[in-house]
């Protein structure tokens, strides 16, 4: 994965605290949106809806998720005609918010089937093949207002066009993932729930999955989390050799965060932690900001963010003065009990761009990244882990060679249309085998 995407998903997180204060906005403008009628489809729909519930209703948009709108399209029996999952609530009792499901006839829309929600807003909507007959179920999770904690999420399933759909499932839970462990066509659901009990806090993964034999949604295995954790960021998945890995990223605090990785082998699918339960793992994954494990090398398997710092290394402010250390961001993967380094990086503190640390150099190099010239300086590392002698810089701008300064040859690493990069090599730079190409190769422009 380039540092783009790095960048992309770090806005993304930094979006989370706007997004919830989108959510707001969006319930006061659920009413303004009523004014205006909708076009097309949703215009048939909201019609449809109004004649079967009353027009004195509230339109409720899913708070997150990719369905943006109060009505939702999928074809729930597989017949070619798309179902809508419209959601609302009655003016006179907005704490309860209604799914009401439409269909159409000969393109007439009707409504099928009503049901009361478990909460007061639409976190979001999602899909799944949960029994396996190749058309999707009804996954929505629910928001309760002043809770973050207490939310639900509703499995509806089972649909046909005269008396709609069943819930199957309606659970608490913090957050959830859905994935198919083993691979036969049944999406099973994941969730990590945070609870109180008897005023102890505790933190619970469970995996539900449909039973052929029951035709019914069952809990298949319970797992403890960390109860250090306060809130979930994301939960992610991979697999390798038979065993599912759910990336769980949680708060643990204001400033830090964990993963904690799940195991769910594909024969048995008991959920385990691969890693010891004590605070010693929490503590391996911990790490200050928001940065969430991804697949930062597409190679399938998802990588788990975190930091090192660089030994001499520095960021020096306009004075020349040592305003804080550098430090190296890590990307490590989860093999054979262990984290394992895959990539490490430095990244500019103006946020322009990475400049990746192979890692034969580690140990013998580091860097300090001067703010008054915007110089980014590596310098070999002497044993006693000193800065040493300087090998090349990277600043912003067009390298031109300087007659008092011989020694120095140098040239463009990066160019686009509104910025241009250039590395300047010492004389020793040169001498060690430090080539441009090289440097081309490890800098990534954000
Ligand atoms: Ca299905
Ligand atoms: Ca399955
Ligand atoms: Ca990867």
């Amino acid at each position: 994965m380039s540092v783009k995407r790095v960048l992309a998903i770090l806005l993304c997180i930094g979006m989370l605290p706007a997004m919830s204060a989108c959510s707001f906005r969006i319930q006061s403008v659920d009413s303004l949106m009523r004014a205006p009628k909708l076009t097309g489809v949703n215009q048939l729909t909201e019609q449809t809806l109004e004649k079967s519930v009353g027009g004195d209703i509230i339109l409720k948009i899913p708070l997150t998720g990719r369905y943006a709108s109060a009505f939702v399209y999928n074809d729930l029996d597989g017949d070619g005609n798309e179902e809508c999952v419209a959601f609302y609530a009655s003016k006179t009792d907005s704490d309860a918010v209604h799914m009401n499901l439409l269909a159409q006839d000969n393109g007439q829309w009707y409504s099928v089937c009503d049901a009361v929600g478990s909460g007061s807003d639409v976190g979001a909507v999602a899909f799944a093949d949960v029994d396996g007959d190749g058309v999707s179920e009804i996954i929505v999770t629910w928001s309760i207002a002043e809770s973050k904690e207490s939310r639900f999420l509703t499995l509806y399933g089972k649909y046909n066009k005269n008396d709609g759909v069943v819930a199957l499932m309606n659970e608490k839970f913090t957050a959830t993932h859905t994935l198919d462990v083993n691979r036969d066509g049944k999406d099973e659901i994941f969730i990590a729930s945070l609870e109180t009990v008897n005023n102890a806090y505790v933190a619970y993964g469970k995996l539900f999955a449909y039973n052929d034999g029951t035709g019914a949604i069952e809990l298949v295995s319970v797992a403890n989390l960390d109860p250090a954790v306060t809130s979930y960021l994301q939960i992610v998945d991979d697999t390798d050799g038979g065993i599912c890995r759910l990336y769980i990223d949680g708060v643990v605090s204001q400033t830090h965060i964990s993963t904690q990785i799940v195991e769910i082998p594909a024969d048995s699918m008991i959920l385990r932690l691969p890693l010891p339960e004590d605070r010693e793992f929490s503590n391996l994954t911990l790490r200050t900001g928001r940065l969430c494990c991804a697949d930062i090398d597409n190679d399938g398997r998802i990588e788990v963010p975190g930091y090192e710092e660089l030994s001499a290394g520095e960021v020096l402010d306009r004075d020349n003065g040592v305003a804080e250390g550098l430090r190296m961001t890590v990307w490590k993967q989860y093999r054979g009990g262990m984290l394992t380094a895959v990539r490490r990086y430095i990244e500019s503190p103006d946020g322009d761009y990475s400049f990746t640390l192979p890692a034969d150099v580690i140990g013998t190099v580091t860097a300090v990244y001067d703010v008054k010239n915007g110089r980014l300086r590596f310098y070999t590392l002497s044993p006693d882990h000193q800065k040493n002698h300087m090998l090349f810089y990277i600043e912003k701008g067009v390298f031109v060679a300087d007659e008092e300064e011989t020694a120095l040859t140098g040239g463009i690493i990066y160019r686009d249309e509104s910025s241009i990069y250039s590395a300047v090599l010492t004389a020793l730079g040169s001498a060690a085998g430090v080539e441009l190409d090289r440097i081309r190769a490890c800098f990534d422009k954000a």
